[in-house]
């Protein structure tokens, strides 16, 4: 069983509605989901934060923003409008040490986040 939880749903052995995945990128429904559409994408490598990435992943996370965008549009999102962030540390409340990209849409959200 993997030490990290989104290792292990990328691993298929922690359960999870995965909406996508491929060699680089697995995409699932956030577990407490903050707007309608609430979709988590994450790199199969683990990387514990932003500040961890390394040239060599470029490639993942470039594919994994396209990726994003082709499930904003399965999920009808994409003419309406959607946010795609990464928390990075605690000030951003990051609280899972797995690199991962919120796409949130199907509601209006406000700027600048909390
Ligand atoms: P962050 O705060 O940016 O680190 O976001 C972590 C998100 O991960 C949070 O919105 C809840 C979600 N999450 C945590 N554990 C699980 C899990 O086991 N399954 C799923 N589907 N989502 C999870």
């Amino acid at each position: 069983m993997a030490e990290c939880i989104f290792c292990g749903v990328a691993a298929g052995e922690v359960s999870a509605e995965k909406v996508y995945e491929d060699d680089a990128v697995v995409a699932f429904r956030d577990i407490n989901p903050g707007a309608p559409t609430h979709v988590l994408l994450i790199p199969r490598k683990h990387v514990p934060s932003l500040n961890k990435l390394v040239a060599e992943d470029d490639e993942a996370v470039g594919h994994l923003v396209r990726v994003a965008t082709q499930i904003a549009e399965q999920e009808h999102i994409a003419e309406s409008g959607y946010r795609l962030v990464a928390n990075c540390g605690s000030h951003a409340g990051q609280s899972v040490d797995h690199v991962h990209f919120h796409l949130l849409g199907g509601r209006a959200m406000g700027w600048p986040p909390g």
